[in-house]
């Protein structure tokens, strides 16, 4: 018995072992099924971290170039608005400046002129730019204007103070260099003038002595019917003084007063016919020389005393005039022939 039962104990024992290792087995088998799919899962879980990882460095990377871009943004924001205040720091400097220079200005006296007009006629040679220079200086800029034949120079006469005002009076001598004296004319249709000088001479360029011929000639370039242009209405309006001057009394012989008489003479017809607008507008007759500065004075005198109001003179020309006017007996017109 013992060894039937022996054997059909180990029989037992066998297929109970056996069945325990296919217990075990198929128990086994599961949990390695079960272990893949854990792998699996997690190698799949591995890659999802790798890829938001992925995503993550590159989001990081596009805020670090956001945040770079960002910060030369910034910078670029920082040195406008730094730009911006030193700007408005010279505004402001600028603005101050102005300022104090408004309120210079403000004290300084305010400058206006006032300017009055002598055309001088003549024919060439006469002498008018000689006798013009002796008191005015050239108009470089004015003399400059094209079409016209008018050279012209200015003499500033006075200076008035008042309220702070400073007024300048000046002379604008315009001068006349055309070949017909008619041709001036037209300066008195488009200008309005204070004053008028006709030239005329005893002799040419480079006389020694008298030269009637000459003297015939501006007899008939001034005759009635040319003379009578220089005063129409306009003219005798606004024109104050006239004056006659008859230059280089220095080819007459003899004492100042008996070339003043000779000249005279030799000019009698056209003082005589001057005389006929003597009611509408002042009229002078000077002798004199421009080279020798005789008279020239007086007739600068003359029409700062007929044209120049006398509110308008200040110190300098009322000692000048005192000056002046007191070395010269006043004439008529036309002397008084005894
Ligand atoms: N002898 C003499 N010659 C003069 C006198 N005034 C001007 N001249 C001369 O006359 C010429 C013409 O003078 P200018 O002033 O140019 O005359 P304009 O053409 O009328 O402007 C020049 O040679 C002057 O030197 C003067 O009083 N006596
Ligand atoms: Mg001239």
């Amino acid at each position: 018995m013992s060894e039937i039962a022996i054997v059909v104990v180990l029989l037992l024992l066998v297929v109970g072992l056996g069945a325990v290792v296919a217990a075990l087995g198929i128990r086994g088998a599961a949990t390695g099924r079960k272990l893949k799919r854990v792998e699996a899962q997690l190698e799949e879980a591995e890659r999802r971290v790798e890829g938001t990882q992925f995503q993550l460095m590159s989001s990081q990377q596009m805020l670090a170039g956001a945040q770079a871009s960002g910060g030369t943004l910034a910078t670029r924001v920082q040195a406008l608005e730094e730009e911006d205040k030193k700007k408005e720091g010279w505004l402001d400097a600028q603005q101050q400046e102005n300022e104090w220079l408004r309120a210079e200005l403000e004290k300084r006296p305010k400058v206006t002129r006032k300017t009055y007009k002598i055309l001088t006629v003549g024919m060439k040679w006469t002498g008018k730019t000689s006798l013009t220079l002796k008191w005015a200086n050239p108009l470089i800029d004015l003399g400059a204007i094209q079409g016209t034949k008018i050279e012209r120079y200015e003499r500033t006469v006075s200076q008035v103070v008042l309220k702070d005002v400073t007024t300048e009076h000046v002379f604008e001598i315009g001068d006349w260099g055309g070949e017909h004296i008619v041709d001036a004319q037209q300066e008195l249709v488009v200008d309005e003038i204070h004053g008028l000088l006709v030239v005329v001479d005893l002799g040419g360029k480079d006389a020694k002595v008298v030269q009637p011929e000459r003297v015939a000639e501006q007899l008939r370039e001034f005759q009635p019917q040319s003379l009578k242009y220089f005063f129409g209405p306009k003219t005798v309006a606004s024109c104050k003084a006239v004056v006659l001057f008859i230059n280089k009394s220095d080819l007459l012989p003899g004492s100042p007063a008996d070339a003043e008489i000779q000249a005279r003479k030799h000019y009698a017809r056209l003082i005589e016919d001057l005389s006929a607008f003597q009611e509408q507008v002042d009229i002078r007759v000077l002798v004199g020389s421009a080279s020798y500065g005789h008279s020239t004075h007086v007739l600068f005198s003359h029409f700062v005393e007929k044209i120049l109001p006398k509110n308008a003179y200040d110190n300098q020309l009322l000692q000048r005039m005192k000056s002046d006017l007191s070395r010269v007996p006043t004439r008529a017109l036309a002397p008084k022939s005894g």
